[in-house]
């Protein structure tokens, strides 16, 4: 195999200038969003690794989540997907895992063999098979009753059961900064994104004490600035 002292200067520099151009014409990843739908923990995942991607707005307005272009990439129907390097995957967290597995020294994902990562597995799976469904609900009754009546009554219900998620989650925050160990993990932006759509609530994720703390460092994140201006969300109330 040919080691890289075989390579003259001026061959290494063109190869170099190729390689930059070729990732100015296709970015390594393309993430279908919306405006802080599921799409936001990837965005800010993303951001957070600061490698080169491109945003494609799905036209949620126009049901083009439902278009066949968009089914044959995600037969799900929803938001968002990743297309890495043409290999296409949905569901949130499993993107969010993906990227983070795929850039192993950005530490968002424990290692094999840590028990943070059973860990990490655990609030994962709670923040999106518990919360994020719970919400799903929260914002449309209507999918879940044939009762008319009933939507206001589905509404108050799990307002009320989300709040004593957020209340359980504001119990693990306590004296700490992330939800895993010492550093931030995906689970740390899953978690923001969640808190971002309950935000409405009598008693927001902003009023718990551990949570309005945790939430606000995590803030004055650059990725999560970045990704706020773009997806045009104010992060005044975190301040
Ligand atoms: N579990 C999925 C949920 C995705 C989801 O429901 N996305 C919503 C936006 S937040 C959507 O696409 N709704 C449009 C639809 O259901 O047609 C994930 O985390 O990716």
């Amino acid at each position: 195999m040919a080691s890289l002292n075989h390579y003259s200067q001026p061959l290494l520099s063109l190869l170099f200038g190729r390689y930059k151009q070729h990732q100015k014409e296709c970015s390594l990843y393309q993430l279908y969003y919306y405006p802080l739908n599921a799409s936001m923990a990837p965005h800010f995942v993303l951001e957070e690794l600061k490698v080169d991607f491109e945003l494609i707005t799905v036209d949620r307005k126009n049901n083009a989540q439902k278009s066949s272009d968009y089914l044959a990439l995600n037969p799900a129907g929803r938001i968002p997907t990743l297309i890495d390097d043409g290999f296409a995957i949905f569901e949130s967290p499993a993107i969010c895992i993906h990227l983070a597995e795929a850039h192993p020294y950005s530490n968002l994902i424990p290692q094999v063999g840590d028990k943070n990562r059973t860990l990490f597995f655990q609030w994962m799976m709670y923040l999106t098979n518990t919360v994020q469904a719970e919400l799903m609900v929260y914002f449309y009754p209507q999918k879940h009753t044939t009762d008319v009546n009933a939507v206001e009554s589905i509404i108050e219900a799990q307002e009320s059961r989300i709040t004593d998620m957020f209340k359980l989650l504001d119990h693990e925050i306590k004296n700490k900064d992330f939800l895993i160990g010492n550093s931030i993990s995906t689970c740390d932006y899953f978690l923001f994104m969640l808190a971002v759509w309950a935000d409405e609530f009598k008693h927001p994720p902003l009023a718990f004490s551990n949570l309005s703390r945790y939430l606000r460092k995590l803030a004055k994140r650059e990725a999560i600035i970045n990704v706020c201006k773009k997806e045009n969300l104010s992060l005044i109330d975190y301040q």
